[in-house]
């Protein structure tokens, strides 16, 4: 049962029909994905900053349970590397093939990915870019439209775990990919440590991500370019959900730091989920969300992003991760 059938009651679709934010954001636009796929473990997203207050009574029980966390708190921040007490649990390189963390964000100024207008989500294109454009040293990078972009060099970026895919079910119900490709691309550095995502299910996806485990050096790229682009795109912001995405799962900080870990033992036994839960972590497979795992190989990273800092979800994918390599270890001595 999705969150949307959970509390989605009569009693809040009659308070909330009719009812339409400024962008035009209506209680139908946010139900539709999950409406459209009853399979959807959450089934709404926000088209504004306006629908998580104007809806609310609909999307605050929501996050409440899906961030465990309540909206009564004002949502923590520390973005600072230093506080981060980390170890690199894999300096042989044989069970972490890299770490990857990304925020989520989207401009104050404008429509989430979900209502934005064509002319809209063209102006913010070119305001992202420029912005994109003006950052230095490790942060410098090129923008690479979709549009026009071959379909060899797209599908060997999304191989390579770089670029988002296409055509996501419960994104295009969402309305997120109208005038697909217009206005999306990927901005990156040369090395490919540094990436952006422009215009797919948030205005923006800031990305830091490396071969092998050093969490330290990703989170403090990542918490560089994060203010930098801040400076020149003020982001929705707000003192209970942090900072507003598209999807209620990613309020908060935004932030999903994971570890694509071998946990070929672990991973066998029936209860791998659920041990994964029990830590606050989930199991994705190697090519992101709804993917398949390959080889014992999986996308660990923590569930909740809200009512925690950015400094914490860091630590709880290290410190989670910690413990299911000792498990998996123990499986190992046990056969
Ligand atoms: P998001 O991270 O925005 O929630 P996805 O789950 O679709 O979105 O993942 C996006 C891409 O990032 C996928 O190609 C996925 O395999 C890749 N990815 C996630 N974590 C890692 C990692 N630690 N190392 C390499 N690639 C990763
Ligand atoms: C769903 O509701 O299942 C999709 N809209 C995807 C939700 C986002 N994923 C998640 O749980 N982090």
């Amino acid at each position: 049962m999705s969150l949307l059938d959970k509390y989605l009651t009569p009693e809040v679709e009659q308070q909330l029909k009719g009812l339409t934010t400024s962008h035009g954001v209506t209680l139908d636009d946010i139900i539709r994905s999950g409406r459209e796929n009853p399979e959807s473990s959450i089934g709404v997203y926000a088209g504004d900053a306006e629908a998580y207050t104007l809806f609310a009574p609909l999307f605050d029980p929501i996050i409440e349970d899906y961030h465990q966390h309540s909206l009564k708190e004002v949502h923590p921040r520390d973005f600072d590397p230093a506080h981060l007490s980390v170890t690199n649990l894999d300096p042989s390189g044989e069970r972490i093939r890299s770490t990857r963390i990304r925020v989520g964000r989207n401009a104050a100024a404008y429509a989430f990915p979900p209502a934005i207008s064509k002319e809209d989500r063209l102006e913010l294109t070119q305001k992202v870019v420029a912005a994109l454009e003006s950052l230095e040293g490790d942060l410098a990078g090129t923008y690479y439209p979709l549009e026009g972009m071959d379909k060899a060099t797209q599908d060997q970026l999304i191989a390579d775990h770089f670029l988002f895919k296409e055509g996501d079910k419960y994104l295009e119900s969402a309305g997120i990919n109208r005038d697909w490709p217009e206005g999306r691309g990927i901005f990156h550095s040369a090395d490919k440590k540094f990436l952006v995502w422009v215009n797919e299910e948030d205005g923006l996806r800031i990305i830091s991500m490396e071969m092998g485990a050093d969490l330290e050096s990703i989170f403090d790229r990542l918490s560089r370019a994060a203010s930098a682009i801040q400076e020149k795109i003020p982001f929705a912001y707000d003192e209970h959900r942090g900072y507003l995405t598209s999807c209620p799962t990613n309020l908060g900080t935004g932030l999903r730091a994971s570890y694509m870990a071998a946990l070929p033992k672990l991973s066998q036994q029936p209860d791998f989920k659920e041990t994964c839960k029990s830590l606050g972590l989930q199991a994705r497979g190697i090519h992101g969300e709804h993917s398949e795992s390959e080889g014992g190989m999986f996308d660990i990273s923590p569930t909740q992003r809200l009512g925690l800092t950015e400094v914490e979800a860091v630590q709880k994918l290290h410190d989670g991760m910690k413990k299911l390599f000792e498990l998996e270890d123990e499986l190992a001595e046990a056969a």
